[in-house]
């Protein structure tokens, strides 16, 4: 398959925050029929499938996780989103939905989240 075929795949884990980022992306800039998602939900045996598909590709499999082009694999949120919003010319910042989502609900979770380590950290140490 040469890369003007290949269609991108992305792997998504089901209420996966930084998943949420990339799926709302897609959808928001019209693009998600672009791609194939491979989507699960956590402990399924769905999901031991796909960490077996992802494991030889990868130092250590993390979701979400995106073969962009033939044999690129990528592991981080910001560069899924970049890469299919250089590709489709579309600026991530201009995007409502999007926008809310990661200035706002996805921001706070990882406020919280990091917080959260830091009390239990302080908790174990006392
Ligand atoms: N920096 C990464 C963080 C991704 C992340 O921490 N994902 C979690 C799921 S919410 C993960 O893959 N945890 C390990 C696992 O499920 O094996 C990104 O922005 O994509």
């Amino acid at each position: 398959m040469t890369s003007a075929t290949f269609k991108p795949i992305v792997y998504l884990k089901e209420n996966c925050p930084f998943c949420l980022k990339v799926r709302l992306f897609l959808l928001e800039s019209g693009l998600a029929s672009d791609v194939e998602i491979r989507d699960f939900a956590p402990d399924s045996d769905r999901e031991e499938k796909i960490r077996a598909e992802l494991q030889p590709h990868l130092d250590k499999v993390s979701f979400p996780s995106a073969q962009l082009e033939p044999g690129r694999y990528v592991t981080e949120s910001d560069d899924i989103v970049a890469f299919f919003a250089a590709k489709a010319g579309r600026d991530p910042a201009g995007m409502t939905v999007y926008r809310n989502y990661v200035d706002g609900v996805f921001a706070m979770s990882m406020k919280l989240w990091k917080e959260n380590q830091e009390l239990k950290k302080a908790a174990s140490a006392a």
